[in-house]
């Protein structure tokens, strides 16, 4: 019998390099044949993001929904369920995506919300997690694959990458050090996920 198709969409904000190492991993291993999934969309808030030129040079589907065109994070995040729904997606993936998403955007995909946080979780919730963790003089940071709760940053840890923290680091150094291991950990994660499905 044939499995159930299972769309991916994916959310950003920016560059989209996870992205792409996503849709890559998803050819690549051949994702469709494995397990009927496929990505079926990449949605931004923002309308000048990298990462959707990038997902249509893919072949994949891009659409921007400004934020800014709602009068609160209710009403956006509304008119986003309606974007991603028409996907019908089995995954939501954040991957770069900057905007808090409010409990009932949550709790409509609640076991299918994942998102990739630039640090060791439970350590370092929030923004700017590479300076802080320098700044607290870290030896180890990293990245997190993690569920998406309504409590931001706090759902259940899926997988984890660990990269070391060298002296005279910068937050931008940092950053792009990590960023390798979350285009390895990110792929490898949702293969997981998928693996789990029926
Ligand atoms: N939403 C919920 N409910 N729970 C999570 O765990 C979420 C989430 C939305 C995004 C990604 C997260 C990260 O990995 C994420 C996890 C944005 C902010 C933020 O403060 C914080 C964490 C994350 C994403 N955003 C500002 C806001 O007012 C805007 C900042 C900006 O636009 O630059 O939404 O780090
Ligand atoms: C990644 O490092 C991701 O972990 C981080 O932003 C970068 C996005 O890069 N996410 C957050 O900080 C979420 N608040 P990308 O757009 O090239 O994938």
């Amino acid at each position: 019998m044939q499995a159930k198709n299972k769309n991916i969409v994916i959310l950003i904000s920016g560059g989209g390099s996870n992205m792409a190492a996503i849709a890559r991993a998803a050819q690549q291993q051949e994702w469709e044949s494995r397990f009927s999934a496929r990505i079926a969309a990449v949605i931004s808030n923002q309308p000048d993001a990298k990462g959707l030129p990038l997902a249509q040079s893919m072949g994949i589907a891009a659409e921007a929904l400004s934020h800014k065109s709602f009068d609160s994070r209710e009403a956006f995040d509304a008119a986003l369920m309606k974007v991603v729904d028409r996907y019908q997606p089995a995954l939501v993936v954040l991957a770069g995506f900057m905007r808090i998403l409010t409990p009932a955007f949550v709790a409509h995909y609640a076991g299918r919300l994942i998102n990739i946080h630039p640090s060791l979780l439970p350590l370092f919730p929030g923004l700017h997690t590479h300076q802080r963790a320098i700044d607290a003089g870290c030896k180890e940071a990293g990245a997190t694959v993690h569920q998406v709760t309504a409590e931001l940053d706090h759902g259940p840890a899926l997988a984890q990458a660990v990269v070391p923290v060298l002296p005279g680091d910068t937050a931008d150094a940092l950053a792009a050090r990590v960023l390798v291991q979350e285009h390895l950990l990110y792929p490898r994660a949702i293969e997981s996920w998928l693996q789990t499905q029926p």
